[in-house]
Order: structure tokens, then C-alpha cells, then sequence
């Protein structure tokens, strides 16, 4: 059976997650710390999590994650059929997760951690993100899904990475870069999916461990 390694908090992992519910693949979830490890870094090289133990051994990285899963388990395929519709799925999820959410996470430490982060920090990541989400803008459909009339991979990214885009940009800049999309429908959307509703409330649970993992430290 498929193991799901890491914690419920991660957009990462959550990613990976929704992949395996709605494509009703049987899984086990076993909770890992980005701990740096030496057992983490056996599976995950940079000591980043998710990474899925398999029958032939692990994998790492979220979007070769879920690329092996559509592959190897056909039921509900989560890629369109068409090669170049399925291009375009990967179009947009490079653009979420390399030109969106790479570029917020620079942010993290000071929205979310207590952290601080340099002004030339938040300089060069609000001139990338306004260029970047105006591009992401201009591709993505939301009509009812980011890639259109059907669910697919692509979603599996966009609902985990939005709302961190939004909330960031928002605690940093006094603004949600993503406010001229109907990224809140398209949440509440995706939310009402028992997929995701799981996924909610395995997340807040996990936010409370972490809580007090935190206060342990
Ligand atoms: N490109 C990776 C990103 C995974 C990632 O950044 N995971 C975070 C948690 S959300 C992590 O493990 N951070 C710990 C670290 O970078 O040391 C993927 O798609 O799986």
C-alpha cells in the first residue's frame, strides 16, 4: 500500500493527498517532521516533505508524485487525454508552484512563522509576484475549475497554493495579490468536496500538533 510521509499542514503534502482520495487510491499516512533526519533524507534528498513510499521503493517531489500516480493507477485519471491539453495542465501548475508559490514562500517566515524577512526580500517578491500573477491570470480558467469544466491535476496544486499566496501577500503587502480572481468561490467550491473536507480538517488537527511540538521546543 502507498505511503503517504509527512505532515497535514503542507500545501505539499496536501497536494499529493488530494491526488490519492479523488483518484481512490488505498493509502496510509504516516507523520514526518521536516526534521532533516537521517530517515528523511534517505527518501526525500533535501530533507523536504511529501514523499510516498511505493512497493519498489520512494519518491519524492509532489509534481513526479502525482505524475507516477495518474500513470500507474488509471482510475479517475487526473491529466486530460490530449497531450496538449494535458501540456497546458502542467502549463499552469509550473506556474503555480514555480512562478506563484516559490515566489510567495520567500515570505512565509514573516506571515505565518514570527519570523522577519529583509525589505529587499519583499521587494524583489512583490515585483516578481505582480508580473507573475498577472501572467497566471491571463491562462487560468476558473470555469468552474482552473483548467476548466473538469477536475484535474492542475486543481490538485491550486487549491493548496492559493490560499497561501493570498494570505502572504496580505500580511506582508496590506493587499491579496490574487483579489481580482474568484479565488474565494473557487475555494468554497473545491471545499464542499469531501476530498478536501478531510483534507481541512486533517490539517487543523496537524496545526495543533505542531502547536505544541512548537512549545516543546
Ligand atoms: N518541490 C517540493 C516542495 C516541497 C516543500 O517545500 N515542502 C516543505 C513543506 S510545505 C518542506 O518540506 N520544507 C522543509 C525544508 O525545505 O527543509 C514538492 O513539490 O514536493
Amino acid at each position: 500500500m502507498i505511503k503517504l510521509c509527512g505532515f497535514a499542514i503542507s500545501n505539499y503534502y496536501n497536494k499529493v493527498k488530494l491526488a490519492l482520495i479523488e483518484k481512490e487510491i488505498v493509502f496510509e499516512e504516516v507523520l514526518v517532521w521536516a526534521d532533516r533526519s537521517p530517515n528523511l533524507l534517505l527518501h526525500s534528498p533535501l530533507g523536504k516533505i511529501p514523499y510516498i513510499e511505493t512497493e519498489y521503493g520512494s519518491l519524492c517531489e509532489s509534481q513526479v508524485i502525482l505524475e507516477y500516480l495518474d500513470d500507474k493507477y488509471p482510475l479517475h485519471p487526473l491529466f486530460p487525454e490530449d497531450p496538449y491539453k494535458a501540456a497546458q495542465n502542467r502549463e499552469l501548475i509550473t506556474f503555480l508552484e514555480l512562478h506563484l508559490e516559490l515566489v510567495a514562500r520567500e515570505l512565509y517566515a514573516e506571515a505565518f512563522f514570527g519570523g522577519r524577512v529583509t525589505d529587499d526580500v519583499k521587494a524583489k517578491a512583490e515585483k516578481l509576484l505582480v508580473r507573475n500573477v498577472k501572467a497566471f491570470s491571463d491562462m487560468v480558467q476558473f470555469s468552474p475549475f482552473v483548467a476548466g469544466e473538469e477536475m484535474t491535476m492542475a486543481d490538485c496544486a491550486a487549491v493548496v497554493h492559493l490560499p497561501l499566496i493570498s494570505m502572504a501577500t496580505k500580511a506582508i503587502f496590506g493587499r491579496d495579490f490574487l483579489d481580482n480572481l474568484p479565488v474565494r468561490d473557487y475555494l468554497k467550491m473545491m471545499g464542499d468536496r469531501p476530498s478536501m473536507q478531510k483534507i481541512n480538517a486533517d490539517r487543523k488537527a496537524n496545526q495543533v500538533l505542531m502547536a505544541n511540538k512548537m512549545k516543546q521546543v
